[in-house]
């Protein structure tokens, strides 16, 4: 066997030395994979009480990695669905979430649903982020941002495009209501949800430095970075920070049961990246 080029061993020490550094610098904030049966990792609003709501898996056909996954069912009906929160007091500036889900085969909210967040709650008030629909973060309260399947009022097929779902301080307010709703940011190629197949998630918020425009968001499926979004000024208070992270189905006129399973959650401080990657290297992949 010859030996490797000189050129070759240095990049290849250069490529180990860039990885360990981007392991050192993340840190896993939170994850479950939800082997252990149990949910007791997780806060309260939770609805993990609630076996029509938010039960633990163990039908191999809907796990997607060990033995076990998590399912959210939506009974039919107006707010329908159920959520798993997890806070992690007083947080972070910047935060990545990534998850797998899959949609049931049959998977159809109708029109509009709400799904994965990210918030950031005052460090003096940990539900200051709950219960803000409609209001303008002030700078100080909170933010919230959300990787969701839009509809589109049925112009997308079910669950729809992958979008993120924004309340921060800029957000336009609704022309016909006065209300702020929420800033829908999609990206220029629309990225179709799929149904009965797993899907690798992850999000990311970069809070801003207080009296800039530079925060950002970003989502990622099955590894690949769909969209990154700039110029955001989630606050004005440097104390508030992203702290929470709901796992949730939720949707607001559901016309049939409809379920979906998660599983392999992790919250950290760097990227994420797909399982592969995390078990092909220890930096858990490559910093995009
Ligand atoms: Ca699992």
């Amino acid at each position: 066997m010859n030996a490797a080029p000189k050129w070759i061993l240095m990049w290849c020490m250069a490529m180990v030395c860039t990885g360990f550094l981007a392991h050192a610098d993340g840190k896993i904030i939170f994850q479950d994979d939800f082997e252990s049966g149990s949910l007791k990792n997780w806060d309260a609003d939770s609805n993990s009480d609630d076996p029509s709501r938010v039960v633990i898996t163990d039908n191999p056909e809907n796990v997607h990695a060990g033995k076990r996954a998590l399912e959210i069912i939506a009974q039919p009906g107006s707010g329908k669905g159920g959520k798993l929160n997890k806070w992690f007091m007083p947080g972070y500036d910047r935060v990545y979430a990534r998850f797998y889900c899959k949609f049931e085969d049959d998977f159809d909210q109708g029109n509009l649903m709400h799904f994965c967040h990210l918030a950031a709650n005052r460090q003096d008030d940990r539900w200051s982020a709950f219960g803000k629909a409609g209001i303008r973060p002030g700078g100080a309260d909170f933010f919230t941002t959300s990787i969701e399947p839009w509809r589109d009022w049925k112009r997308n097929p079910a669950p729809g495009a992958w979008m993120m779902y924004t309340y921060h301080m800029d957000m336009p307010a609704d022309p016909k209501m006065g209300k702020y709703w929420g800033q829908m940011m999609t990206p220029d190629n629309p990225v179709l949800a799929t149904r009965g197949e797993w899907i690798c998630v992850e999000m990311m918020i970069q809070a801003n430095t207080p009296g800039e425009r530079d925060g950002e968001q970003a989502f990622w499926i099955n590894g690949d970075q769909k969209a990154r979004f700039t110029g955001i000024r989630w606050r004005n208070d440097a104390r508030l920070l992203v702290n929470d992270f709901w796992l949730m189905l939720y949707i607001h006129e559901n016309p049939e049961i409809n379920r979906v399973w998660f599983d392999d959650v992790v919250i950290a401080t760097d990227y994420i990246g797909t399982l592969d990657a995390d078990d092909s290297s220890a930096s858990g992949g490559a910093h995009p």
